[in-house]
C-alpha cells in the first residue's frame, strides 16, 4: 500500500545478468508501478513499463560492458606499461652485463698482453745484462791478467789473483806497488835462503815457494804473461846486499818464449844502477841439472853453477844460484849478479818483476 491508499503494482522483471548497482540488487530489477486508477491507465503503464523495462536493460548491458571493457582495458594498460618496464630493466640488465663481460674479457687479455710483454722485456734486458756482464768480464780479466791494475787493497796486501789468458780461473801473484810506480808482477824473490832453488825443470815450468817470501813462479806462467802479442812487457831486477845497499837492472823489452823454444829469453834496452848482466843472455834458452840447453858442450852450467837459469855457457849473472850471505870462495855459483858485486858475492835480496808496458 501507497501512503495516498493506492495499491502500488511491484513489477519484477529478470536480467540478463546481475547488475551490481545500489538500484538493482540481485538478478532482478524491481519497479515501483503507481497503482492503477483506470483500465486506460493500466494499459498505458504496461505499454511505457515494456518499453522502459527494455530500454533500461539494454542501457544497463551495454554500460556494464563498457565498465567491464574500461576495467580490462585499464589493466592492461597498466600491465603493458609494466611489462615495457620490466622488458626494458631486462635489456638495461642484459646489455650491462654483457657490456661488463666485454671489459672483463678486454681487461683479461690486455693484461696477459702486459705480461707477455714485460716478460719479454725482462728476458731481453736478462739477455742484454748477461752479454754485458761477460764483456765487462773480459775487460776486466784483460785489464786483471797481471798487476798493472792492482787494486788498493792489492797495493797493501801484495797478492792479488790475475788472469792471463791461458788461466781464465786466475792464478795469485804477488804485486809490487812500490817500486817505480807500482804495477809489477813479481816472478822470482831470494830473501833468507830458506827455499830450496836447486830443483829440477819440472819445478821450474811449474814454479814452487811462498808468494810473501821467496819463490819463482814458474817458466809457463812467465811465459803466458809475458807473451802476451797485444802488449810489450818491461823488466825490474831489484837487488841489496848484506849491508843494505840496493841496486836495480831495468830492461825496456822482456819476454820469455814457450815451452817449445826452450822458454827462450828476450831482453833488451838495459838501464839502471846494478849494471847489465842479462843482456848477454838474451835468446838463450833455460837450463836446468836435468835438462842442459846451453851453449856449454862440456858441461851443464845449471850443475856446475849451482843455479837454474838462462845459461848462454855459462852467465853473468845466476840469481838461481846458492844463497851463501855475501861473499863466497866458490866461483860464480851463489846469487851473483856480476857488474854490481862480482861473481863471488852473493846477494841479501833479489826480486825479478815484469809490467805491462802501456
Ligand atoms: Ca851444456
Amino acid at each position: 500500500m501507497t501512503k495516498n491508499g493506492n495499491t502500488a503494482n511491484l513489477l519484477t522483471v529478470p536480467t540478463e545478468e546481475p547488475l551490481g548497482t545500489k538500484s538493482l540488487k540481485g538478478s532482478s530489477v524491481t519497479i515501483n508501478v503507481p497503482p492503477v486508477s483506470s483500465p486506460n491507465t493500466r494499459r498505458r503503464i504496461s505499454a511505457i513499463s515494456a518499453q522502459d523495462i527494455s530500454m533500461a536493460l539494454k542501457t544497463v548491458a551495454l554500460q556494464q560492458q563498457q565498465l567491464q571493457q574500461t576495467t580490462k582495458n585499464g589493466k592492461t594498460v597498466k600491465l603493458n606499461k609494466k611489462n615495457k618496464k620490466s622488458r626494458k630493466r631486462s635489456k638495461f640488465s642484459s646489455g650491462a652485463i654483457f657490456l661488463c663481460l666485454l671489459v672483463a674479457i678486454a681487461a683479461v687479455g690486455l693484461s696477459a698482453y702486459l705480461y707477455g710483454e714485460v716478460r719479454r722485456i725482462d728476458q731481453k734486458l736478462m739477455l742484454m745484462t748477461g752479454d754485458l756482464d761477460r764483456k765487462a768480464d773480459v775487460i776486466v780479466q784483460s785489464l786483471l791478467k797481471d798487476c798493472s791494475y792492482a787494486t788498493p787493497w792489492d797495493r797493501i796486501h801484495g797478492i792479488t789473483r790475475v788472469y792471463p789468458v791461458a788461466y781464465p780461473y786466475g792464478i795469485e801473484v804477488y804485486c809490487d806497488e812500490k817500486t817505480d810506480g807500482g804495477g809489477w808482477t813479481v816472478f822470482q824473490r831470494r830473501l833468507h835462503g830458506k827455499e830450496n832453488f836447486q830443483r829440477k825443470w819440472n819445478a821450474y815450468v811449474k814454479g814452487f815457494g811462498k808468494l810473501e817470501e821467496e819463490f819463482w813462479m814458474g817458466l809457463e806462467r812467465i811465459h803466458q804473461i809475458s807473451s802476451d802479442l797485444g802488449f810489450e812487457y818491461e823488466l825490474r831486477i831489484d837487488m841489496k846486499d848484506f849491508d843494505n845497499n840496493t841496486a836495480y837492472a831495468q830492461y825496456s823489452k822482456f819476454r820469455v818464449g814457450p815451452a817449445s823454444s826452450g822458454y827462450e829469453l828476450f831482453v833488451n834496452g838495459y838501464s839502471g844502477t846494478a849494471g847489465d848482466s842479462l843482456q848477454v843472455h838474451n835468446r838463450m834458452k833455460f837450463t836446468t841439472t836435468d835438462q842442459d840447453n846451453d851453449l856449454d858442450r862440456e858441461k851443464n852450467c845449471a850443475l856446475y853453477h849451482h843455479g837454474p837459469w838462462w845459461h848462454r855457457s855459462c852467465h853473468s849473472s845466476n840469481l838461481n844460484g846458492r844463497y851463501k850471505h855475501g861473499v863466497h870462495k866458490t866461483y860464480a855459483d851463489g846469487v851473483n849478479w856480476r857488474h854490481w858485486k862480482g861473481d863471488y858475492y852473493s846477494l841479501k835480496f833479489v826480486e825479478m818483476k815484469m809490467r805491462r808496458k802501456i
